[in-house]
């Protein structure tokens, strides 16, 4: 049966090939993880922070016209630079499944997910002197423990992450010890945006820059005091 409800489905292409890619690494990263628990995880966050404001500078640059949002050209301009080839249509899918807020544009931590959902989907580079897929270690070794998040939240390996994980993993982490299932559940919804019933790693990027605090009115103000 076709649906034609629209936008849900608009995406699940795209979440697909990422599903595939993140089997792939976990399939890959056999036995291997720094995090043994969601605690260990969320000590890291103010770190995970800083490491993602320095994406600001990467912003920055592909915003050419300066207006703090990152338009389709400018999108498109970026997946050039970053040799990702793409159809129309999946650039149309990428670009309006980063702008979660609708806004006809991606600010700034919708653009952290952009960029990480690029360094997922881009294949490593072919050539063995090519040594860097995103133009910077630095950015590519943040992404990398981002996916290792998520994997360590996958305990099933298959590219998204199921309710009864993520209840297990979000009540784990209650510093109190322990928190109520409704609570992790209802926090569960929350992040499954598109009401499937799974957790994608998209829809988790977009909860893990939130949690991490990055929010974009605060950081148009922190840039803002740079320039002064
Ligand atoms: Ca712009
Ligand atoms: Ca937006
Ligand atoms: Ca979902």
């Amino acid at each position: 049966m076709l649906c034609h409800c629209g936008s849900p489905n608009k995406y699940k292409r795209l979440d697909t090939k990422l599903e595939r890619k993140l089997v792939e690494v976990k399939k890959g990263s056999q036995g291997v993880g720094n995090f043994k628990s969601m605690n260990s995880i969320i000590m890291k966050f103010p770190q995970f922070k800083e490491e993602l404001k320095r994406i600001r500078s990467v912003f920055e640059q592909y915003d050419e016209d300066s207006n703090g949002t990152i338009d389709r050209e400018e999108m498109k301009k970026c997946l050039q630079q970053l040799q990702l080839r793409l159809t129309e249509e999946e650039i149309d899918d990428l670009f309006h499944s980063c702008d979660i807020d609708g806004s006809e544009g991606i600010q700034f931590n919708e653009f952290i997910v952009l960029l990480c959902l690029i360094y997922v989907l881009k294949d490593q580079p072919s050539s063995s002197n090519t040594t860097s897929k995103m133009g910077s270690p630095q950015l590519e070794a943040t992404f990398d423990t981002i996916i290792e998040v998520f994997l360590f939240l996958d305990k099933n390996g298959n590219g998204k992450l199921n309710k009864k994980d993520m209840v297990k993993a979000l009540s784990d982490s209650s510093t109190s010890g322990r928190s109520p299932a409704h609570i992790s559940r209802s926090r569960f919804r929350e992040m499954d945006w598109d009401r499937n019933g799974h957790v994608s790693f998209r829809e988790f990027l977009f909860a893990f820059v939130h949690w991490v605090g990055i929010d974009t009115d605060e950081e148009m103000a922190v840039s803002g005091s740079n320039h002064q």
